[in-house]
């Protein structure tokens, strides 16, 4: 076999030469050399004030992002490189955009004041972004863009806007104590809507959420809403034929209001 592929190599190599001595070397000389060049793309920093923007490229961007204190680093992985300022100090705002294509997002939050704004754009492409330990005292925003995608939040903020996009994404959020007066979850009421798995957990009676709202758009979904306390909950199943919803250890205050619609099944 590795006999097959050196010689296989070694023809593509007299091939490529043959080429380019000749006429213009065919696609596949052009997408190696970036392959090679640049595999994950590029994400930019700026920092204006104490907000932290990180950019991400058209290509599949795979970055990490760590707060510590008021100190962020930004990280690249597997061939993902960072331009502009890789650690900066002094920051209270975050926004990340990571681009089109299938991009990879960690953000860490280890910090000990919270921030004023998180906004996430995941943008086109099937990403992956996993928000860990989010400490907020404003909005935290996250947009998904179009494609499949996967989002895993932990932590807590003020308030919590989690817009799915198109696409069959899988949205968890796992709530910190505390009070968020208003989160919502959103997907888009189209035909492309795709089926969308939604799972809203507290810690208990120590997470409060003033409003929750859940919409999942057309096709079958599934919403599981667990562990906290609410004063209104309101989901939309939206179209498809087996939507199904799950409330779980939901203690109620104030509006003390459960509401739901368009679910073909309930737990
Ligand atoms: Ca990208
Ligand atoms: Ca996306």
């Amino acid at each position: 076999m590795r006999g097959i592929l050196m010689r296989l190599g070694s023809w593509l190599a007299t091939l490529f030469g043959v080429s380019r001595a000749g006429r213009p070397p065919a696609r596949l000389g052009v997408e190696a050399f970036e392959a090679r060049e640049n595999p994950a793309g590029t994400v930019s920093v700026a920092v204006s004030g104490g907000l932290l923007s990180v950019t991400g490229d058209g290509l599949a961007n795979q970055v990490q992002v760590s707060r510590v204190g008021q100190s962020v680093t930004v990280t690249g992985f597997s061939g993902t490189s960072v331009v502009g300022r890789a650690t900066a100090a002094g920051i209270s705002q975050v926004s990340i955009a990571l681009g089109g294509d299938n991009d990879t997002l960690t953000f860490t939050d280890s910090g000990t004041q919270p921030l004023t704004a998180l906004t996430v754009d995941g943008n086109d492409g099937y990403d992956a972004i996993t928000l860990s330990g989010v400490l907020v005292a404003g909005a935290a925003t996250v947009r998904l863009g179009r494609g499949d995608d996967t989002l895993s939040f932990s932590g807590t903020a003020r308030t919590i806007s989690i817009d799915g996009g198109t696409g069959n994404n899988t949205m968890s959020v796992h709530l910190a104590a505390g009070t968020v007066t208003s989160l919502a979850v959103e997907s888009a009421e189209r035909a492309a809507s795709g089926a969308d798995r939604v799972t809203v957990r507290g810690s208990g009676a120590a997470t409060r959420v003033d409003s929750l709202t859940v919409r999942t758009g057309s096709q079958n979904d599934d919403v599981t809403i667990a562990t906290l306390a609410a004063s209104r909950i309101y989901a939309h199943g939206g179209g498809g034929t087996d939507d199904h919803i799950g409330l779980y250890g939901i203690s109620l205050y104030g509006q003390r209001r459960v509401e739901y619609e368009g679910f073909e099944r309930v737990n």
